[in-house]
C-alpha cells in the first residue's frame, strides 16, 4: 500500500483530486477523514496542510506527495522531485510599490523585502550579491508596503490582479512552480512500482488535457489543402467517405493551441462542420 500526501483543501487540493479521478483512482472521502483508502487502486491518500507535505514526505510518514514546487524549494527537504504536473502554474516574484522607479537588482540593496518564502529569497539575493533584510511574514503580505513593514514583497504571483489591485508592479520573476510529485528517497520496490503505474496515469491524464479530438468535412477537391494546413504533430489523419462522394470526413488528434492556429486556414479552403471533442486520455 502506497501513501500518497495531497493538500487537504485549497488550490492542490482541486488540481490532485481532479488528476486522480482522471487517472481511475477512486477514492470516497467522507467529510474531514484526514487518511482514506481508495477502493480500487493500492493506495491511500493522506489530507495535510501543504506546508506539512515535504516534511512528511522526507521522514517516510508518506511515500509520495503532490505540491507546489515552490514549497519544495522552501522547505528544502531531502526528496525527490519525481514528475511535474504543469498545474497549479505560478510563479515568485519581487514586487515594489507601483509609483517607484525601479533600475535593476542593486535597487533592493538595503531594502527590507516581506515574504513567506526566506529560504528562496536568501538563495535569490546571495546570488545576486544583494544586501537585503527579509521580513517573515505570513499571509497578505501585498498589503505589507502599504503599512510601512517593507519596501518591496517577494510572494506568489499567477495572474498578477493582487499586485494591480494593490498597487505593486512585478520587477523580479525568480521562480517558476508547478505542481510537482515528490518521493521519499528509500523505498521498497513493490512500491516503487505503484508509483511507476501512478505516474504512468497521471501523465496520460496531463497528455489529454492538452490535445482534442477534431473533426470536419471537407471538399475532396482541397484536401490536400487541409492535410497541408493540419500541423505535423497531428500524425497521420484519418479518412473517411462521406454520403455526398465529393466530400469527406477528417479525423485527426490536435494540441489545443495548434487549433485555434490553424481554424481560420481551415476555413479557408473549405472544410465545414469542424467539431472540437475533449479526450479523456491518452496512451502515447
Ligand atoms: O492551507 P494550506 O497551507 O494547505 O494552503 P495555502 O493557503 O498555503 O495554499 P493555497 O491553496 O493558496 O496554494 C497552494 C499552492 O498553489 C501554492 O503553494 C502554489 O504552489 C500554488 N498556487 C498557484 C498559488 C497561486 N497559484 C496563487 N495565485 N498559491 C497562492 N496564490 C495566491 C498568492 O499567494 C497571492 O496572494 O494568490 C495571490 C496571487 O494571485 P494573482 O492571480 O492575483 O496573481
Ligand atoms: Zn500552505
Amino acid at each position: 500500500m502506497l501513501r500518497i500526501a495531497i493538500q487537504s483543501k485549497g488550490r492542490l487540493y482541486d488540481d490532485t483530486t481532479t488528476l486522480m479521478k482522471e487517472a481511475g483512482i477512486k477514492v470516497n472521502r467522507s467529510e474531514r477523514a484526514l487518511l482514506v483508502r481508495s477502493t480500487n487502486f493500492p493506495v491511500e491518500i493522506l489530507y495535510l496542510r501543504d506546508d506539512d507535505i515535504p516534511q512528511t514526505v522526507a521522514s517516510g510518514i508518506a511515500d509520495i506527495g503532490v505540491v507546489g514546487l515552490n514549497e519544495v524549494m522552501e522547505r528544502g527537504e531531502d526528496i525527490e522531485t519525481i514528475q511535474h504536473l504543469g498545474l497549479s502554474k505560478c510563479h515568485l516574484s519581487i514586487a515594489i510599490p507601483k509609483s517607484l522607479e525601479y533600475t535593476g537588482p542593486q535597487w533592493l540593496n538595503g531594502k527590507q523585502i516581506a515574504t513567506s518564502y526566506p529560504n528562496i529569497l536568501k538563495k535569490y539575493l546571495d546570488a545576486n550579491n544583494i544586501k537585503a533584510q527579509i521580513h517573515i511574514i505570513t499571509g497578505s503580505v501585498e498589503i505589507t508596503p502599504h503599512i510601512g513593514l517593507g519596501d518591496a514583497i517577494f510572494d506568489i504571483v499567477s495572474s498578477g490582479s493582487t499586485l494591480v489591485t494593490n498597487n505593486l508592479k512585478e520587477v523580479e520573476r525568480v521562480m517558476d512552480s508547478d505542481a510537482v510529485v515528490v518521493a521519499r528517497k528509500d523505498m521498497t520496490e513493490n512500491k516503487r512500482a505503484i508509483v511507476n503505474e501512478l505516474l504512468f496515469r497521471f501523465q496520460a491524464a496531463i497528455d489529454a488535457q492538452k490535445k482534442k479530438y477534431i473533426m470536419m468535412n471537407a471538399p475532396k477537391a482541397h484536401l490536400k489543402e487541409v492535410l497541408s494546413i493540419l500541423p505535423e504533430s497531428a500524425k497521420s489523419p484519418t479518412i473517411i467517405p462521406l454520403a455526398d462522394e465529393n466530400w469527406c470526413s477528417v479525423h485527426t488528434v490536435l494540441e489545443e493551441k495548434h487549433f485555434w492556429e490553424c481554424i481560420g486556414e481551415l476555413k479557408k479552403v473549405g472544410a465545414q462542420g469542424i467539431l472540437v471533442v475533449p479526450i479523456e486520455k491518452i496512451v502515447l
